[in-house]
């Protein structure tokens, strides 16, 4: 299946190789750097260092996808990090496939249940409804995932905002530790 640049036509297989050519036919970007994920790290980040893009398609139908490029780094000694989100929908479940890198979905539920899934190219994490869920950069390259969701999923933001993940990743000694 050829992928045409700019079409936003579907069906379309997205693979390891070709992921660059979604991007093409993604509708919204969105970056967030330092300044949007003030307060989430224990150490502040620097303003204006780019820490990850998402690029959303506008798909026909129920599932939706987008594209995280989350990029190498750490604040402080703590791996670079998505937001983190519950779905509004709690009968709204995720799976994230990686293309690219090395990370971990952290999850947890309201009720204070916590789970991680380490992910490397090939790799599929699912997320159940009502986990909440965050990505880790654990790697030196950018990690790339693609994420399938459904389109009604809703995204709570808030209440990871103002209660923080109950688990967090730490280079500790060269050492990816889970805290
Ligand atoms: C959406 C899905 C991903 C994230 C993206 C950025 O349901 O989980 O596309 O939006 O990885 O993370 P966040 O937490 O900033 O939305
Ligand atoms: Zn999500």
């Amino acid at each position: 299946m050829i992928i045409m640049p700019d079409e936003k036509t579907w069906p379309v297989s997205i693979t390891p190789d070709n992921y660059p050519e979604f991007i093409s036919k993604s509708s919204k970007h969105l970056t967030r750097k330092g300044e949007d994920l003030a307060g989430y790290f224990k150490e502040e980040p620097e303003p204006e260092v780019l820490i990850y893009e998402v690029y959303e398609a506008e798909t026909e139908g129920h599932i939706k996808m987008a594209l995280t490029v989350l990029k190498p780094g750490k604040v402080g000694n703590e791996f670079h990090m998505t937001k983190g989100h519950y779905h509004e929908d709690d009968k709204a479940g995720e799976a994230y496939v990686c293309f690219r890198g090395q990370g971990m979905v952290i999850m947890q539920t309201r009720e204070g249940k916590t789970d991680e899934i380490p992910l490397k190219p090939g790799g599929l994490a699912y997320i159940p409804p009502g986990w909440a869920h965050r990505t880790i950069n654990t790697g030196s390259d950018e990690f790339i995932m693609l994420a399938l969701y459904p389109e009604t999923s809703g995204h709570d933001y808030d209440s990871i905002q103002e209660k923080g993940f109950i688990k967090r990743v730490f280079d500790m000694d060269g050492q990816v530790q889970v805290i």
